[in-house]
């Protein structure tokens, strides 16, 4: 078992951090409001790829505080931070030489989020993580999921994997510190070799990282349930639930139907007697602000953490 596992398991309890150019979108396109989750809004509205991708050119957010993000977290009782390096969208958060897609070569803020969130993380003893997008990617003609843009028959996933996720994935294991975790995510039409491949290159770069279970495949150091759900009972071997507080993962300015602190306290605790840490999600805005509702109830759940400390 992974050397990482005892203090997975101890945890318990993360925070998820969803932010790319979809929190500048914050759910509407072209004047039009876009249903569904905030982070999709590219795919669901078949927004073409340069099209979206002019989003990077208003990118500047003014109020981007990781320090501030990472006391928040504190605050809360949560022991790990994941990041959305790349996101479905297929922007990066951090200064990659696969792409100039990135917040570095691409926007007037010109900074490496990925680094200066890892750093922050350190500087406060907190664990960190990056989310990683590994099959749909609707920004690179061979990724998996754009079909408005690039037909699928003319993809050549296989080279995607090999030329630019594992070449990505490598940049994130080398540059940035220790990871908690590298957090797949919708495995998709990716082959139980390339999970694998994945998986191996992540424990070669960093034997202390663990691999959530959406590379796919069955494979992974722990299992990861379905959005906002929790097993029935409890369950055997470690996992982790996405859990949201309000409709969307990325920032979205219209969803205003925030879960009560209770309810997430009840989430957490019932996660807990399964077995299974909650990563619970926030999506700042496009000027780098956690919505003051979502910080609230992180606060509200840590006073109660605070108040009930684990035996
Ligand atoms: C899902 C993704 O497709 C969503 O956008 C989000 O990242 C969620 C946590 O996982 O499956």
């Amino acid at each position: 078992t992974h050397p990482s596992l005892p203090w997975f398991r101890l945890a318990r309890f993360g925070m998820f951090v969803h932010w790319g150019l979809y929190a500048l979108a914050a759910g509407r396109w072209r004047g039009t409001t876009v249903p569904g989750i905030g982070e999709w809004i590219m795919c669901h509205a078949r927004i073409p790829a340069t099209e979206y991708a002019t989003l990077a050119a208003r990118f500047d957010p003014k109020h981007f505080d990781p320090q501030a993000w990472v006391a928040l977290a504190k605050r809360a009782g949560q022991r790990y931070v994941v990041l959305t390096a790349k996101h479905h969208d297929g922007f990066c958060l951090w200064h990659t030489k696969l792409t100039g897609y990135n917040t570095v070569d691409a926007t007037p803020f010109g900074r490496d989020v990925v680094a200066e969130v890892a750093d922050e993380c350190r500087r406060q003893g907190m664990p960190f993580g990056v989310y990683y997008s590994q099959t749909q990617d609707w920004h690179h003609p061979d990724g998996d999921g754009n079909d408005w843009d690039y037909a699928e028959a003319g993809k050549d996933f296989d080279g995607y994997v090999e030329h630019y996720v594992k070449p990505q994935v490598r940049e994130l294991l080398t540059g940035y510190g220790p990871l908690c975790v590298v957090w797949f995510d919708t495995p998709r039409r990716i082959t139980r070799r390339q999970s694998q491949e994945l998986v191996d290159l992540v424990h070669e770069l960093q034997p202390g990282c663990l691999v959530n279970g959406r590379i796919g495949n069955g494979l992974g150091d722990y299992a990861t349930a379905t959005d906002n759900h929790l097993p029935d009972d409890v369950v055997d071997g470690d996992w982790e639930t996405p859990v949201s507080i309000n409709n969307t993962w990325g920032y979205r300015s219209d969803d205003h139907d925030w879960k009560s602190a209770a309810q997430l306290i009840s989430t957490l605790a019932m996660a807990a007697s399964r077995g299974g840490n909650v990563l619970l999600n926030v999506g700042p805005d496009g000027d780098g602000r956690i919505p003051e509702p979502s910080a609230r109830r992180l606060d509200e759940v840590g006073r109660w953490l605070a108040e009930h400390p684990a035996g």
